[in-house]
């Protein structure tokens, strides 16, 4: 055994991980989700989302692979062309990054939407809090005065005013059903998930198969990049990315290591 195998236990707080650490990114990301389980933001299944995860970022090299870049200069092009952005909030997106989320809302002019699978009153407040200690100033998915067709009760529930009539969403670590289920309501859909052969990716517009700590960061600087740019050029952004490609140069390289 390291001498590391057992820190990502002992820890109390994220900073006493080693950032010299070779698998320093995914003990921090342990430490996010268990931390987040325990405050009651994170559910229990959030666990086994991250394991998942995990596995397929180290596959992928724990890089952001240039087709992983290309879907995140794509993804901050739709953002900042939409008329109505919104980013989805759930249990590990708000332990994971919660104010990489803000300052992306901030960036790109986009509304916050708590949307969970496993809805609680309790874990909406929690989430809502931790997202304004981290610097929220709106958060949407409280009121929940509208439903996602085809999908069931729990699960359909938006804001009216957020993702119900955003034409732009964000949806990270998306389960499938509701992925599917927004891509019907005719919304452009980008969706941020380490396993490109899971069902949310298939059905995105743009599927950025990328860690979430990675990927949010790094659509904030493509959008900080292209925030004079001419709505042409952002246009052009968009076409130039093809969804088909991106998905798999990221299978080839989880197969393959290519
Ligand atoms: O907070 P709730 O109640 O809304 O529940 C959220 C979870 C994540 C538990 C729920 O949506 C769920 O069960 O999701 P799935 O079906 O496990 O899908 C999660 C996907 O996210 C899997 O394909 C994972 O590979 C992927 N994933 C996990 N961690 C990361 C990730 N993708 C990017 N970055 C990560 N850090």
């Amino acid at each position: 055994m390291s001498e590391y195998d057992t820190i990502s236990a002992e820890v109390d707080h994220e900073e006493e991980i080693p950032e010299d650490h070779p698998r320093y990114q995914d003990l921090l990301t342990r430490h996010r989700i268990e931390n987040g389980v325990e405050k009651g933001i994170t559910h229990l299944q959030g666990m086994h989302a991250e394991g998942r995860g995990s596995a397929f970022d180290y596959l992928l090299g724990e890089e952001t692979i240039p087709s992983a870049d290309e879907a995140e200069r794509a993804a901050a092009a739709h953002l900042l062309l939409a008329d109505h952005p919104v980013l989805s909030i759930n249990g590990n997106v708000a332990a994971l990054v919660p104010g990489e989320m803000v300052e992306l809302a901030d960036a790109v002019d986009a509304d916050l939407e708590i949307n969970l699978f496993n809805r609680t009153p309790e874990r909406m407040q929690a989430i809502a809090d931790h997202l304004r200690d981290h610097g929220a100033t709106a958060v949407k998915g409280l009121e929940a005065d509208a439903r996602i067709p085809n999908l069931d009760h729990k699960r359909a529930k938006v804001d009216a005013d957020g993702i119900y009539e955003a034409d732009v969403v964000v949806v990270p670590l998306e389960d499938g059903d509701r992925a599917e289920a927004l891509e019907e309501m005719g919304k452009t859909e980008i969706v941020i998930d380490l396993n490109p052969l899971s069902r949310s990716p298939q059905v995105a517009e743009v599927p950025v198969v990328d860690n979430i700590i990675r990927a949010v960061p790094n659509i904030t600087e493509h959008a900080r990049d292209l925030a004079d740019a001419e709505t042409d050029e952002l246009q052009s952004v968009v076409e130039q990315f093809d969804r088909e490609e991106a998905l798999e140069a990221a299978e080839k390289r989880i197969r393959d290591g290519l």
